[in-house]
């Protein structure tokens, strides 16, 4: 598909060539498009609309919800549970899984995600995003209990999310590659701008949050100590690092110029395996990652090959250019 195509007829097309299994699913990823317009119009308006700030609640995570957090949640079901495509959905934001309502018609698939990732950036005006994965509802479920969403990341049909940065953007897969849609405000419309994304296998470029470095695991201490060593290093390469603190930026800027992202395990809280959600953050992104010629690992096993136990499982994540994932793989290995 050529630049200047538009997300209805890349969707078209995906339908003929999904054909009959997935043919619901254009429509599905059209909803949630939709969602993702609504969003990026909410955010831009910020203070002129007083949606910024505390919405004075807690989200299942035990971290303040922000009054978009609970905006954006409210957007992406309303926009998504009415077209039939559905049999359940969950979310960051909320606590247990959503039924799809009686009035509405169920349909064959599950929607994750997490409606405003990165919202601690929203009051300072600093990219935040939308991250999806869509799931198979098992045959002849059509009440799904939490069981029923405890998939791998290996079963996801699409996972994609939306970027309101300063273009809305929205990056998509279905299994065959990855394509970069970019929103046209004037006719509101997504435009296909960046076709069949690949991520550089090399990097020299890194992003973590290194006020964590204290509680750091010993092979990711030691893959960060060689990348700040430079060039009189180990590595003999200067390196860059970067930090949004917004997963959706870090994961557009490795597909668009390479890089790698790590939220490794640490000792801060022996009790979490990670601090993002497998189910809506790491699984997504690695999928999208890795139709992109990427690598995603929780530094000890491939993330989407993790066995779901909860809806808010927590994981590491290290993810972005193959060959320095691979490289910090073998440090783990080697202790
Ligand atoms: P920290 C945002 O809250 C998020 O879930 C990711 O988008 C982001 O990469 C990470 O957490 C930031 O975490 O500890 O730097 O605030």
């Amino acid at each position: 598909m050529q630049n200047g195509t538009t997300l209805n007829q890349f969707l078209i097309e995906e339908r003929r060539r999904l054909g009959g299994t997935d043919s619901d699913l254009p429509a599905l990823i059209n909803d949630i498009a939709v969602a993702c317009k609504r969003l990026s119009y909410v955010i831009s308006q910020g203070a002129l609309v007083g949606v910024l700030g505390s919405a004075g609640s807690e989200n299942v995570q035990g971290e303040t919800q922000k009054k978009l957090d609970v905006l954006s949640n409210d957007i992406m079901i309303e926009a998504a549970q009415r077209g039939g495509y559905l049999a359940g959905m969950a979310s960051e934001e909320m606590d247990d899984l959503y039924p799809i309502p009686a009035e509405y018609p169920k349909g064959k698939y599950l929607l994750m995600f997490d409606p405003l990732d990165g919202s601690s950036n929203i009051d300072v005006n600093i990219s935040v995003g939308t991250i999806f994965s869509v799931l198979r509802c098992p045959e002849g479920v059509t009440n799904p209990a939490v069981a029923d969403f405890m998939q791998p990341g290996t079963q996801q049909v699409c996972a994609g999310y939306a970027l309101y940065g300063p273009s809305t953007l929205l990056v998509l897969t279905t299994g065959h590659g990855v394509n970069c849609f970019t929103l046209d405000h004037n006719v509101g419309e997504f435009v296909l701008t960046q076709p069949n994304m690949r991520i550089p296998e090399d990097t020299r470029e890194f992003a973590i949050n290194a006020s964590n470095a204290r509680f750091w695991e010993k092979p990711v201490k030691r893959y960060v100590d060689e990348c700040v060593a430079g060039k009189e290093g180990p590595r003999k390469e200067n390196f860059n690092m970067r930090w949004v603190a917004s997963m959706v930026a870090e994961v557009h800027r490795i597909l668009t110029r390479g890089g790698i992202f790590m939220y490794p395990r640490d000792t801060k809280d022996p009790s979490k395996a990670g601090k993002l959600r497998l189910m809506y953050e790491a699984n997504p992104m690695s999928f999208i990652v890795e139709q992109a010629g990427g690598a995603s690992s929780t530094g000890r096993e491939r993330i989407q090959e993790v066995p779901p136990t909860g809806l808010h499982q927590r994981v590491a994540v290290i993810l972005g250019s193959k060959n320095e994932v691979e490289r910090v793989v073998a440090y783990h290995k080697e202790g």
